[in-house]
């Protein structure tokens, strides 16, 4: 099998550190966003979105969307889990999933896309859409903050899914957005300060 991976994307690194966590190991391939390799026919035959990460198996079948991908090698390497351990666990972790990704992680996206240089010719810019995401997010931040109070983690009461979809989230608004975490959450700051010492952040 072979992660085929777009390089510093978001939705990639969530795969690349849960297969980190779960400490697998499978070959990975990086296109290249610059060269706009994702684009090129090759890779439009197995995902026609031309969006990454994609998952091939031996046999050839294709696997698209990061939670997919995700959840397959939660089947096949249950330890340690990262989407819950029981009915109300895995409840819990699709919440607050889908949480970080509708809340934390496509504003980010959207700021990124409709503000930052990098995308100019390459999509169709809408500043004032970015713009409004990126007010949404701050939001959304403090929103977070308040709901980590005497948390450790997101979702259940170990480092899961939800984490991990933070994680990127912000790590890229941190990059790319201009939105760091401001000092004065120190919630959202402590449960930042944990994630990032994760031997698998780097993943
Ligand atoms: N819902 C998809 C989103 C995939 C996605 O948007 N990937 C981005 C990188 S984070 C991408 O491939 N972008 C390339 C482009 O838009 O040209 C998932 O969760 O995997």
């Amino acid at each position: 099998m072979k992660l085929y991976d777009l390089k510093n994307a978001p939705n990639p690194r969530r795969v690349k550190i849960f297969l980190a966590e779960k400490k697998i190991s499978i070959p990975v391939e990086a296109l290249d966003i610059e060269t706009r390799e994702h684009q090129r026919p090759g890779f439009l035959g197995k995902n026609p979105l031309g969006k990454l990460p994609v998952l091939e198996l031996d046999d050839g079948t294709v696997l698209c969307e990061s939670v997919a991908i995700c959840r397959y090698f939660e089947e096949m390497v249950p330890e340690p889990p990262l989407f819950g351990r029981s009915t109300l666990e895995r409840a819990q972790v699709e919440m607050w999933n889908r949480r970080m990704e509708h809340e934390l992680l496509l504003p980010v996206i959207d700021v990124f896309v409709h503000t930052h240089p990098f995308w100019v010719g390459k999509r169709e810019q809408m500043p004032a859409w970015g713009e409004a995401q990126r007010k949404l997010l701050v939001e959304r931040m403090r929103w977070l903050d308040r709901e980590l109070e005497g948390k450790e983690f997101i979702g259940v009461e170990r480092y899961d899914m939800a984490d991990i979809t933070a994680q990127v989230a912000l790590l890229t608004a941190r990059g790319v957005a201009r939105l760091p975490i401001p000092e004065d959450h120190r919630n959202l700051s402590r449960w930042w300060a944990s994630v990032s010492k994760r031997p698998t952040a780097r993943a």
